[in-house]
């Protein structure tokens, strides 16, 4: 497998709890770099967009006010295999489903309060990647 990129997000209730850096320690340990990363506030526009594929889900609006409700971590992740390396480190979408030793099992408050995203493809990472970042901004 080659070095690969993966788009993740800290989520709002992993940055109000001050949890950037233990996330990204696990991140790290995990073996993934972080070559790109940018604290923001998502517009409404901007989580809307990201989360379009689940524009007709129930949940869609309350993930929308969610991602904006505080500050989020913007990141791009760089090692071997990272896209499924992050997933496996995240843990499962429902912290109740998640393996011990996952961030979403040391620190998700719920199934949307689930304190990371992590891309699920190859085309899904690029896609996501570009709308936060432009090359210039990622240094492997
Ligand atoms: P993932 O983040 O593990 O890839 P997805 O199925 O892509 O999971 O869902 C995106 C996000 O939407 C989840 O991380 C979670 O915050 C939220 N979400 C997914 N399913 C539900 C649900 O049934 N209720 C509330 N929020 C959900």
């Amino acid at each position: 497998m080659a070095v690969q990129r993966t788009f993740s997000i800290i989520k709002p209730d992993a940055t109000k709890r001050n949890l950037t850096g233990k996330v990204n320690a696990m991140i790290e340990d995990a073996g993934l770099r972080i070559v790109a990363q940018r604290r923001i506030q998502l517009s409404d526009a901007q989580a809307k967009r990201f989360y379009e594929v689940h524009a007709e889900r129930p949940f869609y609006g309350d993930l929308v006010n969610f991602m904006t409700s505080g500050p989020v971590v913007v990141q791009v992740l760089e090692g071997e295999n990272a896209i499924a390396t992050y997933r496996n480190v995240m843990g499962a979408t429902n912290p109740a489903e998640a393996d011990a030793g996952t961030i979403r099992a040391a620190f998700a408050e719920s199934i949307d309060a689930n304190t990371v995203h992590g891309s699920d493809a190859p085309e899904t990472a690029a896609e996501e990647i570009a709308q936060f970042f432009s090359d210039d901004q990622i240094v492997g």
